[in-house]
């Protein structure tokens, strides 16, 4: 008799998780478009990949699922350094973004733009797929954005209309643009430069119309918007590199079906591999050449650093003194902003790199 009891609540028990399970399953009704946040345009790196995440999305879903990229932040009018909380609040579903462009917002984030911390992709990647990157996406994802993959910008080079740039001496005097996060204000006049913060949708216009004398960004979206139509000087400094984030808003991830949520993670994290290689071409012998074309099947683009040369634009890679006089000039940065990081989080990041 009991036995029988036991077995009657085991099957009704079973009955109810299996009906609701399939009510689930069946309540579950996509959105006819989730909108993608992207601050660049389609012909960069990082826009080639979230257009290709959505692509790999689309086919992996049998176009169930149908991500659209908006690019050059126009879904925040510009407003770059705001995706967070538009993601975080569901008015933008899904994201491609730099972490500077969320640092204001979470700090730790800020740890990739600690001048001169990482000095080689082994460095980023070490600190991404280490401990500290853990830490950053705990903070990250407690506001409500998953993290699913680390894509890249690159290591921010500067450039300017004005000399070439060796030491922090030639940087006195000039006007630089930055954005996302105040640390980089204080970099700049750390190094007795100024600095004003402007969006990139402004940006360009201002390289033109001369508002600034420099600016600083990677390889990747220099060599789109011809930079060396505005500037004559680029120097190698490597001093931060922002990775991009691969995201979606919490709410809505948690909704998808478990075999949809492997199929966006997968494509996020084939998307990512693309576009880092795109970013770090011919910045890493022919490694990422190489990744391109027996994986990706697509040929390099031709080498954006000859073309600004043949353009009469002067590159300078700095000489290891070159690098240290710009590192001790910039240490004072490190006592305002290590906290504001958090001191654990930068120490598991020297540990990873194995500087510690
Ligand atoms: O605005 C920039 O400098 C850019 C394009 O690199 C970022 O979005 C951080």
């Amino acid at each position: 008799m009991k036995v029988s009891r036991v077995v009657l609540a085991i099957t009704v028990v079973l009955l109810v998780t299996l009906s609701v399970a399939t009510v689930s399953a069946q309540a579950f009704k996509p959105k006819a478009e989730y909108k993608m946040q992207v601050n660049v345009g389609p012909a960069f790196d990082w826009g080639m990949g979230a257009q290709r995440w959505a692509d790999l999305v689309k086919e992996k879903t049998n176009g169930e699922i149908i991500i659209k990229p908006y690019f050059g932040s126009v879904l925040l009018a510009g407003k770059q350094s705001i995706w967070y909380q538009a993601v975080a609040d569901g008015s933008i579903d899904f994201v491609v973004e730099s972490t500077i462009n969320a640092s204001s917002l979470v700090k730790s984030l800020n740890l990739f733009s600690l001048p001169f911390l990482m000095s080689s992709y082994e460095d980023a990647d070490a600190i991404e797929s280490g401990k500290a990157g853990k830490m950053v996406i705990k903070e990250f994802e407690k506001g409500g954005v998953k993290f699913l993959a680390w894509g890249e910008n690159g290591f921010r080079q500067v450039t300017n209309s004005k000399k070439v740039i060796t030491s922090p001496a030639d940087m006195k005097g000039l006007k630089f643009r930055y954005v996302g996060s105040p640390i980089f204000l204080d970099i700049f006049k750390q190094l007795g430069a100024d600095a004003i913060n402007m969006n990139w949708a402004d940006a360009v216009t201002a390289f033109q119309q001369g508002v600034v004398d420099g600016q600083e960004n990677p390889k990747s979206v220099l060599t789109v918007v011809k930079i060396w139509e505005y500037h004559n000087y680029m120097t190698n400094w490597n001093y931060v590199l922002d990775p991009l984030i691969f995201g979606v808003n919490a709410e809505v991830w948690k909704k998808f079906p478990a075999k949809y949520q492997k199929a966006i993670q997968e494509a996020a994290t084939e998307a990512a591999e693309y576009q880092k290689a795109l970013a770090r071409t011919y910045l890493d012998g022919t490694k990422s050449i190489d990744i391109l074309k027996n994986k990706f099947k697509v040929a390099a683009a031709p080498n954006p650093f000859e073309i600004a040369k043949s353009k009469g634009m002067v590159i300078t890679d700095l000489t290891p003194a070159q690098t240290q006089a710009f590192k001790d000039a910039t240490k004072p940065i490190y006592d305002k902003w290590v906290p504001i990081v958090g001191k654990d989080v930068y120490e598991a990041a020297l540990a990873d790199m194995k500087k510690k």
